[in-house]
Order: C-alpha cells, then structure tokens, then sequence
C-alpha cells in the first residue's frame, strides 16, 4: 500500500518552507514541475523544475487564471495506475503521472481580513488549486497531497524514512485534510459574499406599512407612546403570529422580549432535544436542554433564578403537564411555545395574569429575513442573523482538540452566544448555560461578569468549586487580547469557541495552549447590539 513518488507538482502563494521541501524531493530523486511564481522561487534556489506550461503546452494566461486547468494537468493527477485504460490515455495524449502536490491556495481569507476591496478579494479566489487539491484527494490510492505548510515536515521524514514512498494511511489522512481545507475554504468565500449582497429594504419598509396589530399602553418607558405593528403576508411563526390564550395585554417590552426568547429557543431543533430559553430584558438568562421541558426548563433556571424572576419563558415542543406545574411556581411574564396540551394549559390559567402564546411552529434560525433599526432621520436595514454554528467549519486552533462532549458543549454555548446582547461571553455545561455575561462595553468584564455568575450558582447550590470549572465557553467576537481567556481559563472552562480573526490571535491561542484549552475558531462572528 505504499506509493513510490516520481513527479511531485508545486503550486503555492505561500513560500514558506518550499525551498527546503523541493530540495528534500530532489535529493530523493523525486521530479519537480511548478507553477510560474513557485518556478521562479524553486529555479532562485538552483533546483531544476520543469514548469506547468511545459506539461500542457499552454502558457498561464488571462492574469494567471488559467494555469494549471488542463487534462495534462488533472489527467496526471486523476489516472488511476493499475487501470490499463487510463494508463493507455495517459500514453496516448503524453500525459505524465503525478504522485504529489503541495498546494496552498490564494490567501482569500487574508485579504478579506485585511479589508481589501472587492475586486482584490474576488481575484483572490483561488480556482486552480482547489480543483487540484480534490483531484489528487479523490486519487489518494496513487497521490498525495499536501496543503498546509504544518505538514511538510512529517511527509518530508516519510518519504525519507521510505525511499521515497508514502503509505496508504498518510495518503488518506492527507486527503481528509485536504477537503477539510476546501470545504473551509468555500464556506469562507460564502460568507464573505454573503456580507456583500446588500439587503432589499423593500420588506422592511414593508413592514413598517403594516397593519396595526395592537396600540401599546406605552413604549419601552412611561412616557413613550409606542404600538405593535404587525408585517403584512405571511411571516416566520413567531410572537407576531401567536395566539395569545390568555393574560394580561402584552407590554412594548414584554413583546421584545418574548420575540427574544423564541428566537433563542428555535435555534434548538425539537427533534432533537427538548429546550428551555428563559429571557430577561432581551438576554437568556438561562438556556438549556433535556431530556423533557420540564427538566430542561429546571436546568435553565438554575442558571440565574434570580435574574429568571419576572421573565420570559420559550419553550422549542408542546408546552406539557409537568412543564407547566414547574413553570407557574415563580413569577413568570409570558410562556411562549409552539403548541401546549389541554392539560398544561389548564395549568396555566390558574394563573390569571400569566401570558401563555401559542405559536403554531418554531422559526427556521436559517430562514430569510431582516431587522430594521431606526436612527434618528433614517433606517438601518440589515439581513437578519441566519448563521447557525452546525453550518460552520470548525477549526482547531489549539494543540488539543475538543471531546466529542466539549464539541457539543461548544455549539451549544455558541448557539446561545448568537441571542446574548454583545459582548457576549456564555458559560455551559452538559446542554445547559452556567453563567452568561452580556452587554458589557469590555470583553473581558463580560467574561469576569459570567465566571462571577458561575461562582455565585455553585454559592447557591452549596458545591465547592464553581460550576465554570469544566464548562466550555463562547465568545460572540473574537478575543482582542489573551486577558479575556485567561479569565476564562481561570474560571475553570476547558475549551473555547469564537469567531477568531484578532490581530492578536497568536497571543491567544499561545495563552489557550498553556492553560491547555482546546480552542476553535468559527469564522462567524454574532454581534447583537
Ligand atoms: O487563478 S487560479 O485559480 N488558476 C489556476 O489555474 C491555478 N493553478 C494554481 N490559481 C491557480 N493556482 C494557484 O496558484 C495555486 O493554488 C497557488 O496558490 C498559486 C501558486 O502560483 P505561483 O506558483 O505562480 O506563485
């Protein structure tokens, strides 16, 4: 199961490393073809490389577009040795085989990051190399690849140790990662164009149109006039569609925080997992799962009963019986829920004042739409927040990766961080939030606000240590310096999730390696301001 290398082709924009990588293969005897910029590095450095172009008889063109597009090319890359046919074409058309690429792409990500305009990052979409990366994966029975410059080193040391071969398991291992990086890679093109495509503020005008759903006792203070405008045509099922079954007249505050509540809870598939988000001035106070609504809604609660005091409470199933009996034991605002049995809701109407909603349905967190912020003399109209964790590549960043139980704690953390006022910092455990701090101006206060929750929950329950030690925790943005996850660290938790892209990121991942943090970056970024 080993493959002997003959012809390795080198196309990198990042030169780090190369030289000393082409000079190892050429010393194995091993031949070299390259691309004209990684030509040119590789011909500096004395070694002799043929070039793409005498491969395919075509000179790169169109501004380097078009290089390495071409059967004598992706021919050499996808023949499958032991097939005689494909043997026999390669023959007939004086294609010749490669048994290793190294790649590494246009740096899109870099120059996104670095704000360059949009013609610079369009031209940074790398199109040759992804095309030959998933050929020379897709043939890793007879090539390998190489894609990251970690790699060099350990392929280098094989093919030594081998005579220049490489073994099957390598081979795979390297074409895992290889589509791992494209996939990354893709996503990372989505989402920037995503942020490009400027949101039809057709709708939002719209729905400031629409129709009167309800004239408010007053706004978000006493002294505020206010009202309840409702979208005109069919909307997402939410609080704006909701039978209210019973209760007071729902306040300006009590419907932003309902909507709050609902769309935190929607982001927890009911297939999947019972949830409970308990809600206070437009933050989860506390969020969780379970095994029944009645346990996830103890769990949540548990959180911050203090805070929980007077909230919202959404539920992602049919509100039941048992639900019902522990939520009506404190005082709640509003129950939100897609749907309750006759026995819950008989529960409920023991409590005259308590709202209970029924929304026929949970919202798609994925789904269309958009949020309109006034400002004095106009609007601000953006695309809502669609982006849910289970869609984002997940890059470990650190030298230990996450438990598959510190996986799920992550996304979990992070789903909830999407709801939390910025900044936005969320502590969990087991499905279920330990301490959350938001809406501080400082990262790091936000951090020290939710450890301090933590601490004070363990106070509450009587345990020693605090119930961060051993939580994962997410952050809505990145860390803009190591202090933020020191504290974290500190508090106890054991793995991070966060968008990444701090300047300073080095630093943090440096200072998450020496707590021995398991850290990984998102690439997607939840401010909620
Ligand atoms: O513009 S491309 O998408 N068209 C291609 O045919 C192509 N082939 C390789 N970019 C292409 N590449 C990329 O060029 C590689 O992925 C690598 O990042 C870069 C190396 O170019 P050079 O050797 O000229 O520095």
């Amino acid at each position: 199961d080993q493959v002997r290398v003959t012809r390795a082709l080198l196309s990198v924009s990042d030169k780090a490393g190369l030289v000393e990588f082409a000079t190892a293969l050429d010393r194995l005897g091993i031949a070299l073809v390259s691309t004209g910029g990684t030509h040119k590095a590789l011909r500096a450095a004395g070694l002799t490389v043929a070039e793409v172009a005498d491969l395919t008889g075509f000179p790169e063109m169109m501004d380097g577009r078009v290089k390495t597009l071409h059967p004598g090319i992706h021919g050499g890359l996808l023949a499958v040795r032991g097939n005689p046919e494909h043997q026999a074409a390669l023959a007939a058309h004086g294609i010749r085989a490669i048994d290793l690429l190294l790649v590494n792409l246009y740096p899109f990500e870099e120059t996104v990051a670095k704000g360059a305009g949009y013609d610079d990052c369009v031209e940074n979409i790398d199109i040759g190399g992804p095309a030959m990366i998933r050929a020379a994966s897709k043939n890793h029975a007879d090539v390998a690849v190489v894609v990251d410059v970690g790699d060099y080193a350990a392929v280098l040391a094989e093919l030594e140790a081998q005579g220049g071969s490489l073994s099957e398991r390598t081979r795979r291992r390297l074409a895992q990662k290889a589509y791992a990086r494209t996939a990354a890679y893709d996503a990372a093109i989505a989402n920037w164009l995503a942020g490009q495509i400027e949101p039809d503020p057709a709708p939002a005008f719209r729905a400031f149109g629409g129709s009167l759903a309800q004239s408010l006792r007053y706004g978000e203070n006493p002294h505020q006039g206010a009202a309840f405008y409702r979208s005109p045509g069919p909307t997402r099922p939410g609080v704006a569609t909701a039978r209210q079954l019973q209760g007071k007249e729902l306040s300006y505050n009590n419907l932003n925080d309902t909507d709050a509540a609902y769309e935190c809870v929607a982001e927890f598939d009911p297939a999947r997992s019972a949830a409970v988000a308990i809600i206070k001035h437009a933050n989860p106070c506390g969020v969780a799962e379970g095994t029944s609504l009645a346990e996830a809604y103890e769990r949540a609660l548990s959180c911050d009963p203090t805070s929980a005091f007077g909230g919202i409470v959404a539920l992602n199933r049919t509100l039941d019986a048992e639900a019902a009996r522990r939520i009506v034991e404190i005082f709640t605002e509003v129950i939100i829920a897609p749907d309750a049995t006759e026995e819950a809701i008989a529960i409920v109407a023991a409590k005259k004042n308590l709202r209970l909603l029924l929304a026929d349905g949970l919202p798609d967190p994925r789904g269309p739409g958009e949020t309109v912020k006034t400002l004095s003399g106009g609007l601000l109209v953006q695309a809502r927040d669609a982006a849910v964790v289970d869609d984002m590549p997940l890059r470990v960043v650190t030298r230990r990766a996450p438990s598959p139980q510190e996986y799920a704690d992550l996304r979990f953390a992070y789903r909830v961080a999407k709801h939390v006022k910025s900044n936005a910092i969320v502590y969990a455990r087991d499905g279920a939030t330990v301490g959350i701090g938001a809406g501080q101006m400082s990262r790091v206060d936000s951090s020290r606000i939710a450890a301090w929750k933590a601490a004070e929950g363990a106070r509450r329950l009587g345990v020693a240590e605090s119930l961060a030690k051993g939580s994962v925790v997410a952050s809505d943005a990145f860390f803009p310096f190591a202090d933020g996850l020191i504290a974290a660290a500190e508090a106890g938790a054991t793995a991070v999730i966060q968008p990444g892209g701090s300047m300073r990121d080095a630093d943090v991942i440096e200072a998450a390696d020496a707590a021995g943090l398991a850290m990984v970056f998102t690439g997607h970024r939840h401010f909620r301001h």
